[in-house]
Parts: C-alpha cells; structure tokens; sequence
C-alpha cells in the first residue's frame, strides 16, 4: 500500500473550492441567466476569448480572507482543502510567470491568494492541494476545447502542454509547500506513455502529494468517482466523491439550492460507510466571499459531528 494514502484513507471529509474569473460573471453573462456549473460559462456562452479577458479587468477579491475560509472548514471538520488554481476558463488564480493572464498580472488585486490560504490551512493543520485542469484550456490556442476562437484540427496540444501546463504545475508543486493533492481533471491530448511521462516528471517535485484519478490513463493515487456520485456498495481502496453544496461548482448567483446540514450528515454518512470521502464543494463569490448559507451550513454540520464524535 502507498503509505502517502495514509492521511488520505482517515480524512473522510474535504472541501472543495471552485474560484476563478466565472464567480464575478455569477451565472450570467449580457442579461441572460446560465444554470448549472458556473464556471461553464465561457464555454455556455461561447464568449470570445478577447471578451472573457476583460472580465479579469473588474476581478477584485478584496473580501477574501484566507484564515476565514481555512478556519471554516477546521471548524466544520473538514480535513483537507483542494482549490482552483486554473480551471478550464485557462485563468491562474496563483501568481505565474508563465502566462499574464493571472490574478497578480491581470487584475487590480494585483496578490496571490493561494499563496495566504497555503498558510492558513497549514497552520490548522489541514492538507492542501490544487485543481488545476490539465487539458482543457479555453483561453489557449493550443489547449483543449475551445472550439469557438480556435480551429481544433489545427491545435498543437504538445505545444500547450510544454509551454504552459507542465511549467505551471511545476510553479505549483515548488511554490506553495507540500501539497497533499493535485486534483487533475477532464484529461485528453496525451497517450498513456505520454501522461506517465508527465506524472513521473511532477512527481519528483513532491514525492508525497497525490494525484487524482482524473489525471487519466488509470495513473492516478486514488478513485474518484464522477460529479455527484456515489457507489452502490462498499468499494475498497482510496477513493473520494465529489459533490457541490448548491447546484454549480463555481458560484451562481441565483443558485439557492444549497443542502442542509442533516443532508450534508446523510451524504458523508453514505460515502464513510462505504469507505470513501467525501469532498464538499463551496463556490465563493467574485469579492471573496464565500455563500452564506455554505459558511452557515457548514458550521452547523461541524457543530454536529463535533457532538458526535466523528471529528
Ligand atoms: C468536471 C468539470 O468539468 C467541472 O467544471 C467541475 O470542475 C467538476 C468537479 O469536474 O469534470
């Protein structure tokens, strides 16, 4: 058994973070309203990169507070945190040199907010990791899926992998402290030999951090299974499942439907009994703060298990 799993397999309970430049859009983009995975935005509305760009321009978290979010999930019993570092929007939410269009270059907020929550959740002891999509890039001419800038048959993914992903994840895995996982997602663009390749190539910059199953080709750490699923039966093994606390990943402003704390109990009881973790999304707003109603029910569902020993 890998003994990096170790802290994985006790966890039971992660918090998920969805931030980018979509949580300003907020589910809507030139008056009409988008449902469902906000930070599909782009991509729903076919919003020309030359447009997309210049939402980074009004992209100012200055309610942000790194200690706030990290002593949230300590207080909700939340063992490890992974967050967006550049989701398929192609936007760095961490300070790269490899692209300039990132928080600390891009927008008047001008910092590295994933620097301050590196810290925070260290010092709470909880573990931290980034999402960072691998493949799917739409602000990249060679990246993935942008298919209404870009001319796929005529995309170099090679190109996009070499020149932004692999040195971005390298700035990831060497800037920011040990990492307990880098959360992959939505692979494509690269055989079997090739994603070895990449993950051996990560992998000597943290021995110890995990790698998501969705780094494809079966070279992931642990299972994760698809958006909001559980398994039927028991499953052995490290394995995680992901859910959101409303109906989208990033934040939608019109989306109310958030689960209650008996519903969030129910969901990790479900997923704990059959030896899995869950990991609860929270979609933070485009100032920096997270949904009331998630800072709300997460207390509450600490508060409970708290009361009832599971933390
Ligand atoms: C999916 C992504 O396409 C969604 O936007 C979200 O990040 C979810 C967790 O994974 O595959």
């Amino acid at each position: 058994a890998n003994p990096n799993l170790k802290w994985f397999k006790e966890a039971k309970f992660g918090m998920f973070i969805h931030w980018g430049l979509y949580a300003k859009l907020a589910g809507e983009w030139k008056g009409k309203r988008y449902y469902g995975s906000g930070e599909w935005i782009m991509s729903q509305a076919r919003i020309p990169v030359a447009e997309y760009k210049e939402v980074a321009k009004t992209f100012n978290p200055i309610k942000f507070n790194a200690d706030e979010w990290a002593q949230l999930a300590k207080d909700a019993g939340i063992k490890y945190m992974v967050i967006t570092a550049k989701h398929h929007e192609g936007f760095s939410m961490f300070d790269t040199k490899v692209s300039d269009f990132d928080i600390v270059d891009a927008t008047p907020y001008k910092k590295d907010p994933m620097k301050a929550l590196a810290e925070a959740t260290r010092k709470r002891g909880i573990q931290f990791g980034f999402y960072y999509s691998q493949f799917q890039d739409w602000y990249e001419p060679n990246g993935g899926k942008n298919s209404w800038d870009f001319d796929e048959t005529k995309k170099d993914y090679q190109k996009y992998y070499r020149e932004k992903a692999i040195p971005q994840l390298k700035e990831l895995l060497g800037n920011y402290g040990p990492l307990g996982i880098v959360w992959f997602d939505t692979p494509g663009g690269m055989t079997k030999e090739q994603t070895l390749n990449f993950v051996n190539d990560l992998r000597v910059l943290q021995p110890k951090s995990l790698f998501s199953s969705r780094v494809g080709h079966g070279l992931g750490d642990y299972r994760d299974f698809g958006d909001s699923e559980v398994p039927d039966t028991p499953i052995k093994g490290a394995w995680e499942s992901i859910y959101t606390h409303n109906d989208s990943w990033g934040y939608i402003k019109h989306d109310m439907n958030f689960k209650t704390p008996a519903e969030i109990i129910r969901l990790l009881a479900n997923v704990a009994s059959k030896g899995g973790n869950l990991m609860l999304n929270v979609g933070p707003d485009g100032e920096g703060n997270i949904p009331e109603y998630s800072v709300k029910f997460l207390k509450e569902t600490g508060k409970w298990l708290d009361k009832n020993g599971e933390s």
